[in-house]
């Protein structure tokens, strides 16, 4: 007897994917998909960004928990498009998730769109959401063995953000082992270093302008 085997289970996804993609270009916004563990600090740089690039550039966010509209309320007091997805006892968000939830902003009034993912290093790098880049992001108070623990998020992120450097002195974390692993698993991408808590974001507030000129030169071109 055949046994009916289904070769791709993310084919719906990608699918969806295209079409936010496609949307996301027309409407000229760059799209950011956050990924870190629970806790690393993502909402807090997305209220830190908020902060330093309000009256340059219009930001919406999408923020996913599995339960509560915290981050949600903490975003909408610096971001007046802000829509929070409840995933339930998903572990990360999916591309038509994202369509429904930015169905809820006018993205054409929006330069960038942060989407936060559920906090878990691992499923959300296997889901496309139509973004145009993905940003893995670290913390020292995590332990420096989880880039080589997560390959696949290195391998798919444009950008690996290492935040709470505060806390270098108090935790057992060997800064020059973590950079080795990453050396050795993606030697192009780039790892900024960030204390959120402090402001010290400089670096990633760099790249985000220069990722958004490349951007508009792309959509330009095209
Ligand atoms: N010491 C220190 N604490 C930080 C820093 N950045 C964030 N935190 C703290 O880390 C905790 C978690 O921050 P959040 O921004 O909620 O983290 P998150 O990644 O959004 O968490 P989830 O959405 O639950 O996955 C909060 O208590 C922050 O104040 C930092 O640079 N240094
Ligand atoms: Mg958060
Ligand atoms: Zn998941």
């Amino acid at each position: 007897m055949k046994v009916p085997v289904v070769e791709n289970v993310l084919k719906l996804n990608d699918e969806i994917a295209r079409l936010n993609r496609r949307a996301f270009q027309e409407a000229e916004v760059f799209v950011v998909d956050l990924i870190g563990s629970p806790g690393c600090g993502k909402t807090a740089l997305l209220e830190a960004t908020l902060e330093h690039l309000r009256g340059t550039v219009e930001i919406g966010v999408l923020v996913g928990d599995p339960a509560t509209s915290r981050d949600g309320q903490r975003l909408a007091r610096r971001c007046a498009h802000v829509v929070q997805i409840n995933t339930g006892n998903g572990c990360h968000l999916d591309a038509n998730q994202i369509r429904q939830a930015a169905a809820r902003l006018d993205l054409n009034r929006l330069d960038i769109l942060f989407i936060e993912n559920v906090g878990n290093l691992i499923c959300p790098v296997s889901f496309d959401l139509g973004q145009h880049v993905k940003v893995g992001m670290f913390s020292v108070s995590e332990g420096d063995d989880k880039a080589a623990k997560h390959p696949h998020l290195l391998l798919v992120s444009s950008l690996l953000l290492l935040n709470k450097m505060d806390l270098l002195p108090h935790v057992n974390f060997d800064l020059e082992h973590f950079h080795q692993d990453v050396r050795c698993l993606n030697a192009a991408v780039p790892l900024l270093e960030l204390s959120v808590k402090h402001g010290q974001i400089e670096p990633w507030l760099n790249w985000l302008t220069c990722q958004g000129q490349l951007q508009q030169g792309t959509s330009r071109v095209a």
